[in-house]
């Protein structure tokens, strides 16, 4: 009885000495490690995203992952636009964003874009009932 108690204790105490030891290398690796840290949960700013609508009823913003965006640090992006048909669109909006591609093109263009802390949109105007989307941008 007595052995297993101090086992424990013992045990106890190499846990304490680990996470002691992981807080220590955080502080000394500062803003470095943040920014890794940041960017493992949210696309970084100066990423490059596909923006696609058409040639049916799609319209998405994906990332280098080719997942749908659905949060991104504030920053400045580049996105690569592939209007696939000349009876849809893509129109994004939000704060200090507002661009669009032509509905009765078929077209690839490509944005540059600053987005700020807040809730972007994109539709399909002609279809913006049932052709858009969202994502969250974080400060
Ligand atoms: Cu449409």
């Amino acid at each position: 009885m007595t052995r297993m108690r101090i086992a424990f204790v013992v045990g106890l105490a190499v846990v304490a000495l680990a996470v002691a030891g992981c807080g220590g290398d955080d502080e000394e690796a500062g803003g470095t490690t943040d920014t890794e840290t940041t960017t493992e949960t949210t696309t970084a700013s100066g990423s490059t995203l596909t923006a696609s609508v058409g040639p049916g009823f799609e319209i998405s913003l994906t990332g280098a992952d080719g997942a749908d965006v659905t949060s991104l640090s504030a920053g400045t992006y580049t996105i690569d636009v592939d209007d696939q048909s000349d009876m849809h669109n893509f129109h994004l909006t939000g704060t200090g964003v507002d661009e669009s591609t032509e509905v009765g093109e078929v077209e690839t263009e490509t944005w540059e874009v600053t987005f700020e802390a807040g809730t972007y949109e994109f539709v399909c105007d002609p279809h913006a009932s049932q052709m858009k989307g969202s994502f969250e941008v974080t400060g």
